[in-house]
């Protein structure tokens, strides 16, 4: 199996719960690169696209309001860029199935995640489930210059008069 790369998202009650570093750990033991990461904030519009094959299902507004952090008072999620061998099958083993009633108890949805009364499965972390979902997700959320290797072709473009912030 040849390198691969895979979006995850330690989703709003992961990092209400303070469970940043044992997830980490836990995909240490992966011994994949970490080849980019940043907390962010989700807007609708990207919680909407990143859901997408969801949008029919009835539980699809409350996903948005979890993944946005509406559901825990955090209003961020930390994403992440991991790469190497099989990446995605190691990372979907570690986090265990989408239901965290059903997923392994040593899993890290198993051990940390919960279904709440309304129905939503608040399990923690969100691992790509294939190479093109993980190419999608990755452009959807990260820039090329953020990601220190080149998973995908680039182009040059030049951005007219657009204001940024710098240190004042
Ligand atoms: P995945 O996260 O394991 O790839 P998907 O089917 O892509 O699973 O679903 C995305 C997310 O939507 C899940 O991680 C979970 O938070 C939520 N979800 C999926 N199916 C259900 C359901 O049947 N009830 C409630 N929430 C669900
Ligand atoms: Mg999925």
């Amino acid at each position: 199996m040849a390198n691969q790369a895979t979006l995850i998202l330690i989703k709003p009650d992961g990092l209400k719960k303070s469970l940043t570093g044992n997830i980490l750990t836990r995909l240490s033991e992966t011994k994949l690169e970490i080849v980019a990461a940043k907390i962010a904030t989700v807007s609708r519009e990207l919680a909407e696209e990143h859901y997408r094959h969801l949008k029919d299902k009835p539980f699809f507004s409350d996903l948005i309001k979890y993944l946005r952090g509406e559901l825990h008072n955090r209003r961020k999620v930390m994403a992440l860029v991991y790469w190497g061998e099989d990446a995605i099958k190691k990372c979907r083993q570690l986090a265990g199935s989408t239901n965290p009633e059903e997923a392994e108890s040593t899993s890290i949805r198993g051990s940390y995640g919960r279904i709440t009364t309304s129905g939503v499965y608040e399990n923690v972390i969100h691992v790509s489930s294939e190479d093109k979902e993980a190419e999608r997700e990755i452009k959807l959320w990260f820039h090329p210059d953020e990601i220190i290797v080149n998973l995908y072709p680039t182009k040059e473009a030049v951005e007219k008069e657009k204001k940024i912030k710098v240190w004042a």
